[in-house]
């Protein structure tokens, strides 16, 4: 199989913790590509030019993180990351936290082509408000869920994908002292091999 990304994106970094948690490792090439320039592979497997894609090895092209995390959870080894007893809650948490990726990467690439002025239009604030809506609510919907700290769900990975991406890319967002959930999940997170060997850079 075959892993199209780049260093600094969270939807690649979702593939990629999730491939190393699924014992998949071994069996990924990783193919560092430019989404922002031509690269004729990138091109050829993603017409919409985005990372991460996975080439499978019957030469299908997956696209969309979680599409990716899917397909991975299934063909990988060890514990499902979408346990039935909690498909929906996991499902509940894991869309939460892509959307706050989804708000966080786009406040940052449209800040790197239009200014940080950006910000303040209606489409700007609208990102922001969605931050700062969804951290407490994933912080109480968190804490409820009572996580156990010896397993992993795909819930436990996007989420603290999404935190150590804005702690990356928008520092001035002050999440770490005011959700205690987050913050321990993104520590417990940062200390597991798949984390340590994925950072953003
Ligand atoms: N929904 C997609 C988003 C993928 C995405 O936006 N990737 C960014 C990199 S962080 C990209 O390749 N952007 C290039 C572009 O939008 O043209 C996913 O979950 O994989």
């Amino acid at each position: 199989m075959e892993l199209l990304l780049n260093r600094t994106s969270p939807y690649a970094r979702i593939a990629r913790v999730v491939a190393l948690e699924k014992g998949c490792a071994d069996k990924l090439v990783l193919v560092w590509s430019d989404p922002w320039n031509e690269d004729a592979k990138l091109l050829q497997h993603n017409p919409v030019r985005r990372v991460p894609v996975l080439v499978t090895d019957d030469g299908h092209s997956i696209t969309e993180s979680l599409l990716i995390a899917l397909y991975l959870d299934q063909v990988g080894t060890g514990d499902t990351l979408l346990p039935p007893a909690r498909y929906a809650e996991i499902l509940q948490l894991t869309g939460w936290a892509q959307g706050l990726i989804d708000a966080a990467f786009t406040t940052m690439i449209t800040r790197k082509h239009h200014g940080k002025e950006i910000d303040d239009s209606v489409l700007g604030q609208r990102r922001r408000q969605a931050i700062e809506r969804t951290l407490p609510a994933l912080n109480t919907a968190y804490t409820a869920s009572l996580p156990s700290s010896d397993s992993v769900t795909l819930a436990d990975i996007v989420i603290a994908v999404a935190l150590d991406y804005i702690s990356f890319r928008l520092p001035e967002v002050e999440w770490q002292g005011k959700y205690p959930a987050l913050s321990a999940l993104r520590t417990r997170m940062l200390q597991r091999d798949s984390f340590s060997s994925t950072v953003f850079s």
